[in-house]
């Protein structure tokens, strides 16, 4: 069966400061990569804290907003956007719960990380969220389109 580009699902995945400073990349790439999934747009960025808060406008009154957003300016977040079948849904398997104590051993968190306040890593939570996201952290022509060998067996 064939899996043309342009139909598939696509998600916004960020490493937050705290992912990036521990070291934690190459292992949270790693597993969005073997899991089949396509690095489709990747870039390191410092974002201001008018823009965290852009990207938390939902959680603006929450009592943890303004730190939250301190903290996603707090140094460099590894931005990008991951395509492929489901990918919005099972993004979020992977990553775990919200709070890691509650995240099951084998997801990116339960395995990585021990507090909800440095939980290293977001994932868009919906098809919208997902748009305006990747709308937000990327220009049109950051996001890549091409084949990539693995598709043709992953599918
Ligand atoms: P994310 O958007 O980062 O993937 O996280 P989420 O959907 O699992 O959780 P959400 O409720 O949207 O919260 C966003 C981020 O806010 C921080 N948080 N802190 N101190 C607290 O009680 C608290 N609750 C949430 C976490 O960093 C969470 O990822």
């Amino acid at each position: 069966q064939e899996a043309h580009a342009a139909e598939m699902e696509r998600t916004f995945i960020a490493i937050k400061p705290d992912g990036v400073q521990r070291g934690l990349i190459a292992e949270i790439v790693s597993r969005f990569e073997r899991k089949g999934f396509k690095l489709v747009a990747i870039k390191l960025v410092v974002p201001s804290k008018d823009f965290a808060q852009k990207h938390y406008h939902d959680l603006k009154e929450r009592p943890f907003f303004d730190g939250l957003c301190d903290f996603l300016s707090s140094g460099p977040v590894l931005a990008m956007v991951w395509e492929g079948e489901g990918v919005i849904k099972y993004g979020r398997k992977l990553i775990g719960a919200t709070d890691p104590q509650k995240s099951e051993p084998g997801t990116i968190r339960g395995d990585l990380a021990v507090v909800v306040g440095r939980n290293i890593i977001h994932g868009s939570d919906g098809p919208e969220t997902a748009k305006d996201e990747i709308n937000l952290w990327f220009k049109p022509e950051e996001l890549v389109s091409y084949t990539s060998n693995a598709e043709k067996w992953v599918y």
